[in-house]
Formats: C-alpha cells, sequence, structure tokens
C-alpha cells in the first residue's frame, strides 16, 4: 500500500500479484540490481536495508515495505541505478510478464465498470 501504483489494484489482483511472488535472500554486500542491466523483476523489500547508488553516488536507503525496481518495468528502460543490500535482505520477487498481466487485468476491470 506505500507504493502508489500498487494501491490503485483491485483487491483480488493484489492478492494475485501477492501469490505469484517469490522470496530471495541477499546476502550483505551482494547487489539485487545492477544500474545499465535491462530489469525484468519488480521487488518489495521484505526484511533488511538496502541502499541506492547511481553513477557511484549513494542516493538513499530502502526500508522493509518499499516497492522498487519498477521504472524498468513501467517505462521499457534499462535499471537507473543500483541497489545494493547493506545487511542480509530478504527480498519478493516478481516477474515482469506476470506484473504486466495482472496490471492488465484490473484495467480492463475498470474499463468494463465504466
Ligand atoms: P529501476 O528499475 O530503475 O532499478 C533501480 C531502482 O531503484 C529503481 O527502479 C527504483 O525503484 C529504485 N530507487 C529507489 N530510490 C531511487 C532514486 O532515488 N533514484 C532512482 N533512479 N531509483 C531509485
Amino acid at each position: 500500500m506505500n507504493s502508489d501504483f500498487l494501491k490503485k489494484l483491485e483487491p483480488q489482483h493484489m492478492r494475485e500479484m501477492v501469490d505469484c511472488m517469490y522470496e530471495k535472500v541477499y546476502t550483505k554486500g551482494q547487489l539485487v540490481i545492477q544500474e545499465g542491466e535491462p530489469g525484468n523483476y519488480l521487488y518489495v523489500l521484505a526484511e533488511g536495508l538496502l541502499e541506492v547508488i547511481q553513477n557511484g553516488k549513494l542516493l538513499g536507503e530502502m526500508c522493509p515495505g518499499t516497492v522498487f525496481g519498477e521504472l524498468a518495468i513501467l517505462y521499457n528502460c534499462k535499471r537507473t541505478a543500483t541497489v545494493k543490500a547493506v545487511s542480509q535482505s530478504h527480498i519478493w520477487a516478481l516477474d515482469r510478464q506476470t506484473f504486466q498481466t495482472i496490471m492488465m487485468r484490473t484495467t480492463k476491470a475498470r474499463h468494463e465498470e465504466y
């Protein structure tokens, strides 16, 4: 619900997304996302702490509950920043295809409503 675009999902579509996510554990110092790479996953940080780096400069940190990795998925661009685990982190991942399919279901349901 912290995410502006995910909170617009119909409750059943939100549940479907959660059902399709799987957990990955990253150790301290491990890269979750590398700037400039293609991106095929959307992530939610469940536990731990992450830092965001762009052109070698620290932009900020992300705490549990944060959705990230959405820019490459929504705008079809390369990863705009590097995301690195500051401590061991539990992260939920959702692949691009599943995300887009479920987002389209919500959009379709809204169109039918109007
Ligand atoms: P994406 O797909 O570009 O991959 C890196 C992610 O870092 C990005 O999506 C955002 O979700 C996340 N992020 C968090 N804070 C920032 C920020 O300040 N700038 C940028 N570019 N990305 C950020």
